[in-house]
């Protein structure tokens, strides 16, 4: 900087960057009061083939379903019976009691890397129910409820956390990184942003075959700043795609908050109003508003009336994974001061409510749970953990890539394994 230079010594202001700061760090008492908050049922429920338009004041409230009183008020309600309702509770316990089973596993060594997703089981688990069995999620590593949801084995999930003999993926993938097409949970990508313009893709796929099935594809607060993201609303815009495209807004990028995505400026369902789809905002702890919504525009993707933007708003209540500590960037008590609340306890008051569930029974359900899981991680360590896993296949990382493995991977392969033999 010089002030020779004619535009600094121009009367004018001088121009300057706001970098967005998360307001609160620790040691301060957390604060949610301007976190805006509709009242339960207030949101007004568009038919599932209304113009994207009407949707749009949705992208600026939440739709909420459960009240303080826990009871399901307004035209959100889904009205599920008290089967469904249980089934979902049972897996959201499941997936909590399968996280902190895993985080520990890590945290003895046994492997190298877990994320949870405590505190937004809800999300997954209820939009699991609410898609039909064949439609295909595209997600990202926080939607394991998808997994449990759909009833995939326990063990399996371990047998990848673990690398192990059992590991369907060979340890070719990061701990947690699952892949399942069966289970119509496509692999999930380390490379984040990734799976929108996948999902849209393969729902343009399922178009053009004339299939009835739909896409969901999830991302980040955070990878919303990736390109992908926008390339993928371009591409479901113009071409009426029959898919879903969820925004799990869960407060934190790891160590970076949701204003550095753009936050500050509008909510991320409002990015539906700029490419004319359809966008929602939803309570992420209230299963019933997630169910609800997620019904809304699968009804809507599969009768061709265009895709949609569902923003979950959630808050992530543990650190991004067993590599983070969210105590060095954000205030520790702000997990219980979150005003939507704990997703499993207000689906558990809301069925005791109902005269369908209580106390007793949930303690059951939660020993279960627990039993469940540590029979699975039983039978998953006895084909091994990860760092047993040796060297004596290493061969074997060279495969399943090329149909015709070119020379040089061969003389790649070829070396490892003289190595591996000296070593
Ligand atoms: C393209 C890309 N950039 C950066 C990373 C590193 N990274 C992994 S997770 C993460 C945070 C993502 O935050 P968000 O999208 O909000 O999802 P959340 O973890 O909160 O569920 C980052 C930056 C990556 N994996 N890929
Ligand atoms: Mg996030």
């Amino acid at each position: 900087m010089s002030d020779k230079d004619p535009h600094l010594r121009a009367n004018r202001p001088r121009l300057a960057l706001h970098v967005p700061e998360p307001a609160l760090r620790p040691g301060d008492a957390p604060d949610f009061s301007k976190v805006d908050i509709s009242a339960p049922g207030a949101a007004a429920r568009p038919d599932v083939a209304a113009a994207a338009a009407e949707t749009h004041p949705l992208t600026t409230q939440l739709v909420r379903v459960l009240g303080d009183d826990h009871k399901a008020a307004g035209p959100w309600d889904p009205k599920l019976d008290p089967d469904t309702l249980r089934k979902m509770l049972a897996d959201m316990v499941t997936v909590r009691v399968f996280d902190d089973r895993m985080y520990r596993a890590q945290r003895q060594g046994k492997t190298s890397f877990y994320m949870k997703c405590t505190g937004e089981e809800a999300i997954a688990v209820a939009a699991a129910t609410a898609c039909d069995r064949d439609d295909m999620h595209f997600p990202t590593y926080r939607q394991q409820g998808l997994l449990v949801a759909r009833g995939y084995p326990l063990v399996d999930m371990m047998n990848q956390i673990y690398s192990n003999k059992g590991d369907k993926l060979q340890g070719r993938q990061l701990p947690i990184m699952y892949s399942d097409k069966p289970h119509g949970f496509f692999s999930i990508s380390g490379n984040l942003g990734t799976q929108f313009p996948q999902a849209v893709g393969w729902a343009m796929a399922s178009a053009i075959k004339g299939d009835s099935r739909i896409a969901m594809g999830w991302i980040g607060d955070g990878a919303t700043a990736e390109g992908d993201f926008h390339s993928a609303l371009t591409f479901a815009a113009v071409y009426n795609v029959p898919v879903i495209l969820a925004v799990v807004n869960n407060q934190w990028a790891i160590s970076s908050f949701s204003g550095i995505a753009g936050a500050e400026r509008a909510t991320f369902a409002q990015r539906a109003v700029g490419y004319g789809i359809a966008g929602l905002r939803v309570d992420g702890n209230d299963a019933l508003a997630v169910y609800a919504a997620v019904r809304w525009a699968a009804d809507r993707a599969r009768s061709n009336n265009g895709p949609a933007l569902i923003e979950f708003f959630t808050y992530r209540a543990e650190g991004h994974s067993t590599s983070d500590d969210p105590s060095g960037y954000r205030p520790a008590a702000e997990a219980k001061a979150w005003p939507l609340g704990d997703p499993i306890e207000r689906l558990k008051a809301h069925l005791i409510g109902l005269g369908e569930w209580d106390d007793e029974r949930h303690d059951a359900l939660v020993k279960d749970a627990d039993a469940t899981v540590r029979a699975a991680q039983k039978e998953s360590e006895k084909l091994g953990i990860l760092p047993q896993q040796g060297k004596d296949d290493i061969g074997s990382m060279f495969e399943d890539v090329y149909a015709e493995v070119p020379w040089h991977i061969a003389e790649q392969r070829e070396a490892a394994l003289a190595e591996s033999k000296d070593g």
